[in-house]
């Protein structure tokens, strides 16, 4: 059958598909376009029922593209997607010249120069829902005035032009935004899987019920997408979402990917309520100051699983001069106390290898690491990502060719941007994990919570398949 010609098409990258995540940004965008009359289409792994190479699922995309034959091709890209949404851009151009291709997310945020200069002549900065649609407005128009595009980066001949910056969106703006285009992607998403609260094998999605985050710690740069204003969805609209995700794809579980969920208390009691009242199974990321008791207390009884904290590191002056993460290690301490407490389980994101970090200071996050007593450990090598302010500390020059190379685990560039005094960060940082691996491993999926969940729950063949593949892929990765 032949496909439906459509205006604007969205690309899940190749590299994303089969992944348990969808990427939020691309069903937030395709509603809102949709909501306006613009014809729109996301390509996606139900494009393929099976796991193909990587050329392969690029093919498919053009073949998507050269049967629908769109007017705008979108995509969205972190700086790991860079090299593939470049090459694909160029691929699609190829193909049709006249297609207007666009890229928007984290890294044409941070960096948009890094697509202009690489065969895009359009990138989107910062939120997108009325970029794009100015974007395709101006794109109908035989003589587009890409200037009026607030929020827009593009190339003027060879010159690279910035926009006005494009305001956020009110809070009202945002209430009354459709809901995401969950439709459109594929129903394989919302199986089972252990990816979204760790080791739980359930039907989940992801949830975004605040956008913004007031802090600014160095090695993130996520409030250049969404600002540090937090801005709010209404409880009624959050709640339509969540009826509708289990009406739809009988969803079980929710990972809350707010930047920081637990700043305002009401918010999160009136969450937490709402999630209890459908029996969600829930996690969430916060920060170590945002956290009391009575917020845990509250979490907990509302079928909260799961909490990630960014602890970073156990020296305080690495945490004040280096993250800027304005957390005190007694509040850190704190926290985790209070999780435990509460049977709430816990995940520690740490750091290693920030510029002047001491092998005395790592020896202080070994041994935080330790007195805090969290559930599932995350030791990364700290990677200063371009455009942020720890990109600018460390002083190293990475190109966009190299940001593929960026590896939290250690690759090829660590070397070449380590500024602390740790000689060498693999090897620490295998050390850190290996300490926490079995406890990790054991409480992702052993905990008396997660064993009750599974023998309480049906679908347990398909359960158990899930939780054997994750134990394979976690030991592939640590051989
Ligand atoms: C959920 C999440 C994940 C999930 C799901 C990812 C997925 N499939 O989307 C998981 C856990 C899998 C993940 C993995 C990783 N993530 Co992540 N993740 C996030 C998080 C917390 C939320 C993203 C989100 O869905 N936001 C909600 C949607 C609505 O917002 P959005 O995607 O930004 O989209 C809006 C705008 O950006 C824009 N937009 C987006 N795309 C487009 C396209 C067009 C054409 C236009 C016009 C506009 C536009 O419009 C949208 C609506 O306003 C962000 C933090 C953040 N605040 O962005 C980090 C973030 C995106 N992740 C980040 C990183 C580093 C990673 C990893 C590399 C981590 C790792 N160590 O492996 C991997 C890489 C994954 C990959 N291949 O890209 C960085 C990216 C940095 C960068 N320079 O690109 C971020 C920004 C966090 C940070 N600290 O800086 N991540
Ligand atoms: S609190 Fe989280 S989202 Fe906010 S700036 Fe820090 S790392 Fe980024």
């Amino acid at each position: 059958m032949k496909a439906e010609p459509v205006e604007v098409m969205f690309v899940i990258n190749p590299s994303l598909w089969y992944r348990a995540m969808y990427p939020s940004g691309i069903i937030f965008l395709a509603a809102y376009l949709r909501q306006q009359g613009i014809t729109c289409k996301i390509i996606d792994s139900a494009l393929s029922q099976k796991r193909i190479p990587a050329k392969a699922r690029e093919d498919l995309v053009l073949h998507a593209i050269r049967e629908s034959k769109p007017k705008i091709v979108c995509f969205s890209a972190s700086h790991i997607e860079l090299a593939e949404v470049v090459r694909l851009n160029k691929r699609i151009l190829e193909i049709d010249s006249t297609v207007k291709t666009i890229a928007g997310g984290s890294q044409p945020t941070y960096r948009p120069e890094d697509f202009l200069s690489n065969g895009f002549d359009f990138v989107c900065t910062g939120e997108g829902e009325n970029t794009l649609l100015d974007f395709v407005l101006q794109a109908r128009n035989p003589r587009p005035e890409w200037t009026t595009v607030k929020g827009l980066a593009w190339k003027n001949g060879g010159k690279i032009m910035h926009n006005l910056h494009r305001e956020l969106m009110t809070e009202p703006e945002i209430d009354n935004l459709p809901m995401p285009a969950y439709d459109l992607i594929d129903r394989r998403y919302f199986e089972i899987n252990t990816g979204l609260i760790r080791g739980l094998p359930l039907r989940g999605a992801m949830l975004l019920t605040t956008r913004g985050c007031p802090f600014n710690c160095s090695f993130c740069g996520c409030n250049l997408i969404f600002g540090r204003r937090l801005r709010y969805k209404s409880l009624v609209k959050i709640e339509e979402e969540i009826v509708y995700l289990k009406e739809k794809f009988n969803i079980e579980g929710l990972w809350i990917i707010d930047d920081t969920f637990t700043i305002n208390r009401e918010h999160v009691r009136g969450v937490s309520n709402i999630l209890k009242r459908h029996n969600i199974i829930w996690g969430c990321q916060s920060r170590a100051n945002t956290l009391d008791e009575d917020m845990i207390k509250t979490m907990k009884q509302c079928g909260c699983k799961q909490i990630d904290i960014g602890v970073e590191s156990g020296s305080q002056r690495v945490l004040d001069d280096i993250i800027q993460k304005k957390i005190t290690i007694q509040q850190v301490i704190n926290a985790f106390y209070l999780a435990r407490k509460y049977h709430i389980r816990t995940l520690a994101n740490f750091m290693i290898g920030l510029p002047t970090e001491t092998p005395a200071e790592l020896e202080q996050t070994r041994q935080l690491a330790e007195l805090i007593r969290a559930d599932v450990y995350v030791f990364a090598i700290a990677t200063p990502l371009p455009g942020t302010k720890l990109y600018e500390m460390v002083g190293v020059p990475i190109s966009p060719d190299e940001y593929c190379q960026l590896d939290w685990c250690g690759g090829p560039l660590t070397q070449k941007f380590n500024k602390s005094e740790i000689p060498d960060l693999v090897a620490a940082k295998n050390a850190l994990q290996k300490r926490f691996f079995i406890r990790s491993l054991f409480k992702s999926f052993a905990s008396i919570d997660n064993l009750m969940f599974f023998f309480k729950r049906g679908s347990k063949l398909d359960r158990i398949k899930y939780i054997l593949q994750y134990i394979m892929r976690a030991i592939n990765a640590r051989t």
